[in-house]
């Protein structure tokens, strides 16, 4: 039996992306979630399991008819739904009365139950989410009943406010295969057996790396699954180091062959590191050639020659700020906070030649 996996698509969120990107970012989670129905077709897919978090938030009934519209457009795979934390069961959800297509199955309890498609011998077990948060153990004892021959578990959760877990634990139960979500970064739980997908476009600026689903095939015992990266942009956090001798001109230009380098449709944090010329300022509002960095961080340390400044200014107040300087550790904020004293001295002093 042939599936895909997905979670945390995130539906109508509007993600973080850069001045060129940040708009047109909703509409691009929503057509990636079309393409992987669209891959559920081209692959013959048995079953989707959607691991939770669908939506960003609680769904409009115009987002639900969208949504059934892809699904009744794969009448040959069978669907599996269940609300994580972000789209949970809330008391007036259209989630609760939405009359979905025949291939689609809502898990709505909140308690571990079970939905069983005899013709693919499947039983998928699980539960949703009635609140934003769930601290009981659901899954530690969730073992699958041995109703079917294929037995997967549908889960959502794995920290402390969300059904904590173990992986371990989850081994132990004995599914086929256990399709997770909550976690935003794909991850391995048991080889073969237990994965969180990942959403499969990221959408905080922090979620760096690969993003897609997990497809796999279950044949008598034995589970193969293989992560597909499929997400329209990466968010890439880079260093760029500065020397003494960039101008703010040189640091725009060192940018923007970092950003070419690591494909210019991504969405980049840049940090810059390193020593720059004192008496140069960097205008970090004029960085970005491409309209895709979403934060830049100034590192930098201005390359004062210490020893020299000491043997000059020993016994006035520049001097001692100096001294103060040796006995600090240089990632320290008391560092940063004693060169930018130095640098102000240095620029009153030159304001009264
Ligand atoms: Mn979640």
């Amino acid at each position: 039996m042939k599936f895909i996996h997905i979670a945390d698509v995130h539906l109508g969120a509007s993600p973080d992306a850069g001045s060129a990107y940040s708009k047109s970012r909703t509409q691009e989670i929503w057509n990636s979630f079309a393409g992987i129905i669209e891959k559920c077709r081209e692959e013959e897919a048995d079953i989707l399991l959607i691991a939770g978090d669908l939506f960003h938030r609680q769904p409009l009934l115009r987002e639900l008819k969208e949504v059934n519209f892809l699904f009744a457009g794969i009448p040959d795979t069978d669907i599996f739904i269940i609300a994580g934390n972000h789209d949970y069961l809330k008391k007036d959800s259209y989630y609760r009365t939405f009359s979905w297509a025949e291939n689609v199955h809502m898990i709505q309890s909140e308690d571990i139950t079970c939905v069983e498609i005899p013709r693919l011998k499947l039983a998928v077990y699980g539960l949703s989410y009635v609140q934003k948060e769930n601290t009981k153990r659901a899954y530690d004892t969730a073992y699958p009943l041995k109703k079917q021959k294929y037995e997967i578990l549908l889960a959502h959760g794995g920290d402390e406010k969300h059904i904590p877990f173990k992986a371990g634990d989850i081994a132990a139960l004995g599914y086929d295969y256990a399709a997770f979500g909550h976690i935003h970064k794909p991850q391995e739980l048991v080889p073969d057996r237990a994965y969180f997908s990942g959403a499969p476009e990221p959408i905080d600026k922090n979620d760096t790396g690969k993003h897609g689903y997990i497809m796999g095939e279950i044949t008598g015992d034995s589970c193969r699954t293989t992560f597909i990266p499929c997400a329209m942009r990466e968010y890439v956090h880079l260093d760029i180091p500065v020397t003494e001798d960039m101008a703010g001109y040189g640091v725009r230009e060192a940018i923007q062959h970092a950003v070419e380098g690591n494909g210019i449709h991504n969405i980049f944090k840049i940090t810059l590191t390193g020593q720059r010329d004192p008496e140069i300022l960097f205008d970090l509002t004029n960085m970005d050639s491409y309209g895709n960095i979403v934060e830049i961080v100034d590192n930098t340390k201005p390359a004062y020659d210490f020893d020299k400044l000491y043997e000059q200014n020993k016994g006035n107040l520049l001097g001692k700020f100096i001294q103060d300087l040796y006995n600090r550790d240089k990632e320290s904020i008391e560092y940063r906070a004693l060169c930018e004293g130095v640098q102000a001295l240095m620029e009153t002093r030159r304001g009264f030649k």
